[in-house]
């Protein structure tokens, strides 16, 4: 995926229209549109193709099976339409292997969760994260998911996972963190759902998350 505004939206309306609405209204400040069960439940999988034609569409379906699982639900992702998939990693290295060789067959991409973001995340996931980044190295995953509500764990992963390995952060807004915070401690691109899709303006926010993104790549 191509980082270029740093933005990633985070769609969970769950109507169709809605979603169409709002990709209309603020593709020009987005490199991706990530959608997941909410509206893939409620719209149907048909939404991924019809969001593609305005942003390139990440799944985030946390993919957490057996190999023979992750491959048939991979397929199905992108076959659908999707340029990424959002995997977990605790499943392990062989049901992540299995995702990452599925993206390939399509040229597509895999993301890991390293960490997640709300305040559950302290109960298990804290102590294996840089576990599951080092695996995301190894296996060869485009990049991972780690949390913009904790700066000091982005920083933590992405000095494990180098350069050349990507970082989206969810957690910007409505779970407390802060777009400049999470792309200065490592981030690539910010995951911004709520704030953006429940405003009266979600274009406006978007371009002032994008300018505040700006103010610290500059
Ligand atoms: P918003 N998300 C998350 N934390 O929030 N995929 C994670 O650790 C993670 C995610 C998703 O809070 C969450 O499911 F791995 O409204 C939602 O779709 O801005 C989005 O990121 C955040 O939405």
């Amino acid at each position: 995926m191509i980082k270029n505004k740093g933005l990633i939206l985070s769609m969970d309306v769950v109507e169709k229209q809605k979603a169409i609405m709002i990709a209309e209204e603020t593709c020009d400040s987005v490199d991706a549109i990530k959608v997941g069960y909410p509206l893939v439940l409620g719209a149907g999988i048909g939404i991924i193709g019809e969001l593609a034609r305005y942003a390139p569409v990440i799944a985030d379906f946390k993919v957490a099976d057996i190999p023979n699982t992750n491959k048939l639900i991979c397929e199905h992702v992108f076959k659908a339409g999707a340029d990424s998939v959002i995997s977990h990693g605790f499943p392990g290295r062989d049901s992540l292997s299995s995702c990452i060789e599925t993206a390939e067959e399509f040229g597509k991409e895999v993301y890991v969760v390293a960490e997640m973001s709300h305040p559950g995340a302290t109960d298990f996931f804290l102590p294996v994260a840089e576990s599951i980044a080092e695996m995301a190295v190894e296996c060869g995953a485009a990049g991972v998911v780690a949390p913009a509500t904790r700066p000091d764990s982005l920083k933590r992963i992405r000095n494990i996972i180098g350069n050349e390995l990507k970082i989206m952060s969810p957690g910007v807004g409505a779970q407390g963190g802060k777009a400049s915070d999470a792309i200065s401690s490592g981030a690539d691109w910010i995951i911004v759902g709520r704030s953006i899709y429940k405003s009266q303006y979600p274009k406006k926010v978007a371009e002032s998350i994008v300018a505040e993104i700006e103010s610290v790549t500059r």
